[in-house]
C-alpha cells in the first residue's frame, strides 16, 4: 500500500498533467518536501557555492548554478561540460542525497519513466530579472533517460519549443513544489525561462530554486 502511493498508473489522478506524450507535470509533488530540500540546499551550496558560469560565448550567466551528485555542471574555456569534480574546489561535488533520488525516480515513474535513477542533479537559482535563453540540454550519454525538474520559490514562466529551435513556443507557469518530467520524443525540445518576475516567497525570499536530475554519465 505504501509502495503505491508514489506509483499510481501514469496520469491516474488529478495533479499529473500530461502536457505532451513525454511531458507531465505533477503539481505540488515536492509541497511535502520543500523545507528538506531547502535545508538540503543549503549544505550543498556551503560545500559548493552558487556560481555564476560564463558561456562559451564569454557571457557570464544570470542564473547562479552548483551541482550534487556523482557528476557536476561546468563550464570554461573548452564550452560546458559534466565533471566529477567541482572546478570552485578541486574535490567531487557535495553527494546527491538519498532522498533527492528517490523522489526524482518516483516522480519519472509517475510519469511513465521507470527506472530512473539520476546522477546528477543541477541546482539553478534565479533572481528577479534572471532567465534562461532557449536551449536543448544534449550533453547527457543517454538521450533514453528522462530529466526530472522540481521547482522551489517564485513561479517562473517557461517556454516549451519544439525540437528546432525555430518552433513556436508554448508558455507554462511553474509554481513552488512543481515536478516536471520530460523524455522520451520530448528529451532534446527547445526550452526556457522568461525573466523571473520580483516578489517575495515565503520560504525562499525573492528568488527561484530550479533542481534538474539527470542521467548524465
Ligand atoms: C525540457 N533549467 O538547467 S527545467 C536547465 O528552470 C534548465 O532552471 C530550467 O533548462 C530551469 O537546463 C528549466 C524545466 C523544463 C521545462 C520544460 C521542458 C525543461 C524542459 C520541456 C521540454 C524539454
Ligand atoms: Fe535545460
Amino acid at each position: 500500500m505504501i509502495d503505491d502511493l508514489f506509483a499510481p498508473p501514469p496520469g491516474s489522478d488529478d495533479c499529473t498533467e500530461r502536457l505532451t506524450p513525454g511531458t507531465v507535470l505533477l503539481h505540488g509533488m515536492a509541497l511535502p518536501l520543500a523545507a528538506q530540500l531547502l535545508a538540503d540546499i543549503t549544505a550543498i551550496a556551503a560545500a559548493a557555492p552558487f556560481r555564476h558560469m560564463i558561456t562559451p560565448g564569454g557571457y557570464r550567466m544570470g542564473v547562479a548554478t552548483t551541482s550534487c551528485g556523482e557528476l557536476g555542471w561546468m563550464s570554461d574555456q573548452h564550452g560546458y561540460r559534466y565533471s566529477r569534480i567541482d572546478p570552485g574546489s578541486g574535490q567531487p561535488w557535495p553527494a546527491m542525497p538519498a532522498s533527492w533520488r528517490t523522489l526524482a525516480g518516483d516522480a519519472a515513474a509517475r510519469a511513465g519513466f521507470a527506472g530512473f535513477v539520476a546522477d546528477a542533479c543541477l541546482i539553478n537559482r534565479y533572481e528577479p530579472g534572471c532567465k534562461l535563453s532557449l536551449h536543448q540540454d544534449k550533453d547527457e550519454r543517454d538521450f533514453a533517460a528522462p530529466i526530472v525538474s522540481v521547482s522551489l520559490g517564485l513561479p517562473a514562466v517557461f517556454q516549451l519549443g519544439g525540437l528546432r529551435r525555430s518552433a513556436r513556443c508554448a508558455t507554462l507557469q511553474l509554481r513552488h513544489g512543481d515536478i516536471l518530467v520530460w523524455g522520451g520524443p520530448d528529451r532534446l525540445r527547445y526550452h526556457g525561462v522568461l525573466p523571473l518576475a520580483g516578489g517575495e516567497h515565503p520560504l525562499l525570499g525573492a528568488c527561484r530554486i530550479n533542481l534538474t536530475f539527470r542521467r548524465a554519465g
